[in-house]
């Protein structure tokens, strides 16, 4: 067993390219060369374009706009927005799934998968469960999750999840969040021109739309969809391009929403379709993923990953893919154009979505069967036209054992211990592997790739050198597909493990590197650690864990950042959230949100120092514990 390098990743890619030049086809690694170097002012964040007065540059000679707002005003506000982005993606997404939950109906196109956790929700959120059909449960714990989007009072109800110590921090520093959409709204209306100009305003309000969604839209989007879908228990499968099968009809699901995956999952399986595509030539249907919705149906199904966020091109560059089947995020405008240069189809389908050169087919949950279907034969009839001249799937993968919501994590660490029978299905076992040492702490590894660092490279060198350190890695979203990818989700990369995560690994039967799913899922994380510190009996801030996105990029990823740090959680960064132009927004990321959190950002752009900074902070968090 070896793991897989950044190296053997990138030749694969630059082959890949040689059939691209071929038939013109444009690629990311072209455009950022166009891109660079980037614009400095965006870069620093001080730039303002929210009144017509401007555009507004901050620089010595200019220190104010003409509103006579300073560059810590601009920078802060700039960053509020970026956040109210991600916490309106994320939680709309998270919205989406509560409709497809209202849809669900023993006879529709959507059932429900896991009753226990719709019941266990509804008597968390005292809702009557007894004697209840399950699908007028569903209906009900639906409404009301919608509800939290607007409802005029009170705060969201999952907050209750949360250590009574962070609630305190939440409601003492106004940072509890309300109705999920007025977060967002109230986050538009402070960075209007003539409102905030405050950084410290400005930043707490970024954290509470950023808890908005970690404890709002995203925790309902993932509980969920393990409602409908069934909630991830451990599952073998594989990552990477070599998962593409030439001889079949290639199926990409591309995206975030597991209500369009699911289904296209369940129509390539019918023996019908099989059949079909057997017809047109082809030995069977592969269904593969890229980015979050890839996960989502790897965690439940194992279905293979294809790859991550800038491997996206890649798949339509191997010639083999029939279709491209897109919904929300992350979704490269350039499949458009490069589908064109190949036999590929580019199938948008949300209204939310919507590109030039795709071929649209709007899915809804009424329809979702019918459109499947359409969706997988479309395929299945594309197979004819492939260019065999340009057909070459690198041939590489690993495998990979996915599915660790937290319900399997506990499961599975269970059978670390001596302990009593009574602290078996808690959170005990895995504590007493930290506080005895055998592990030093855990790393929540999560977010994109991004060109301004070498893609995955970051990801997986932190992950080679935290295991080796005996840290255990809850990963999520494209960071998890990077791991898998390597080889570090396969139970033999124990083997670069430190002496402690080795023999963790070795009894509970898990790889070092801990798939929890899409980015929606960081949710997960959340409950996670509320639990440990609960049944530690400390504040999440007291825990010897930190998270982590060195190569992040989009506006969700800083949301995510900033309901991290607002749970207690110091978070290590390897790219600058457009800040840096400001000394006072950057003392506040870095050290001053501490006073309403008990956690803080670091940047650091080189990995080494990144991951040595980690450690360091762990084991001052074991220190300070006397552990
Ligand atoms: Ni997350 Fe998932 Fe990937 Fe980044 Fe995009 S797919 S929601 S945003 S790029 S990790
Ligand atoms: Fe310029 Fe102020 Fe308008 Fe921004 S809000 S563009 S700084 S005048």
């Amino acid at each position: 067993f070896k793991l897989t390098t950044v190296e053997e990743f990138e030749a694969a890619t630059a082959r890949l390219l040689e059939t691209g030049a071929k038939v013109g086809a444009d690629a990311w690694q072209f455009r950022v060369k166009n891109q660079t170097p980037h614009c400095k002012f965006g870069e620093e964040g001080v730039c303002c374009r929210i009144c017509t007065m401007g555009p507004c540059r901050i620089t010595k000679k200019a220190p104010r706009g003409i509103c006579g707002c300073d560059v810590h005003g601009i920078v802060g506000r700039n960053y509020l927005k970026f956040t109210a982005g991600g916490s309106a993606t994320h939680s709309d997404h998270g919205r989406e799934i509560c409709h497809t939950l209202y849809e669900s109906a023993a006879d529709g196109c959507y059932k429900v998968k896991d009753p226990d956790k719709l019941i266990r929700i509804a008597k968390e959120w005292g809702i009557e469960t007894e004697g209840k059909d399950i699908y007028d449960l569903a209906h009900e714990v639906a409404e009301t999750g919608l509800m939290e989007y607007g409802k005029p009072f009170g705060t969201q109800r999952f907050l209750k999840r949360a250590p009574e110590s962070q609630q305190e921090l939440w409601e003492k520093n106004e940072l509890a969040p309300r109705a999920i959409d007025r977060e967002v709204s109230c986050s538009l209306h402070m960075s209007h021109m003539g409102c905030s100009s405050k950084p410290e305003a400005l930043v707490k309000q970024a954290i509470r739309a950023g808890l908005s969604d970690g404890w709002g839209g995203s925790m309902m989007g993932t509980e969920f969809s393990d409602v409908l879908f069934g909630t991830p228990k451990p599952i073998e499968t594989e990552a990477n391009l070599g998962v593409m099968v030439e001889e079949n009809v290639n199926i990409v699901v591309h995206g975030h929403d597991p209500s369009l995956s699911e289904m296209i999952c369940e129509f390539a399986d019918d023996p019908e379709m099989i059949a079909y595509a057997k017809e047109m030539g082809a030995k069977g249907i592969t269904v593969s993923g890229v980015c979050c919705t890839s996960n989502e149906v790897a965690m439940r199904r194992g279905i293979p990953m294809a790859g991550n966020f800038l491997q996206q091109e890649n798949v339509v560059l191997t010639g083999a893919c029939e279709a491209i089947v897109v919904d929300v995020q992350c979704i490269f405008p350039a499949l458009g154009p490069l589908s064109k240069c190949f036999h590929t189809k580019f199938i948008t389908t949300s209204p939310i979505a919507q590109m030039p050169d795709s071929e649209f087919i709007r899915f809804d949950a009424h329809t979702a069967g019918e459109k499947a279907k359409l969706i997988v034969k479309t395929a299945i009839e594309n197979y004819k036209n492939r260019k065999p001249e340009l057909v070459h799937i690198p041939q590489m993968k690993q495998k990979a054992t996915v599915g660790y919501s937290t319900e399997a994590i506990v499961k599975a660490l269970d059978g670390v211990t001596n302990s009593q029978v009574d602290e078996l299905g808690t959170t005990k076992p895995l504590l007493e592997c930290i506080t005895s040492g055998v592990l030093r702490g855990a790393v929540a590894m999560v977010g994109c790739n991004n060109p301004k660092v070498r893609p995955d490279l970051a990801h997986i060198e932190l992950m080679k050198k935290l295991v080796a350190n005996d840290i255990i890695i809850i990963a999520s979203g494209c960071s998890a597909q990077a791991a898998a990818k390597a080889g570090l989700m396969d139970k033999r990369a124990k083997d670069v493990c430190g002496a402690g995560l080795k023999r963790v690994c070795e009894l509970a039967d898990i790889p070092p590197v801990l798939h929890m799913g899409s980015c929606v899922d960081i949710s997960r994380m959340l409950v996670l650690a509320a639990t440990l510190a609960k049944d530690a009996g400390l504040h999440i801030s007291q825990l010897p864990v930190v998270g982590c996105a060195p190569e992040w990029m989009s506006e969700k990823a800083v949301s995510i950042g900033n309901y991290v740090i607002g749970s207690g959680i110091d978070t290590f960064l390897g790219v600058d959230p457009y800040a840096a132009g400001s000394s006072e927004m950057v003392e506040i990321l870095t050290n001053g949100t501490r006073e309403w959190v008990e956690a803080a950002f670091t940047v650091e752009k080189d990995i080494e120092k990144l991951g040595d900074a980690m450690i360091a902070r762990i084991e001052e968090k074991r220190a300070a514990l006397g552990i």
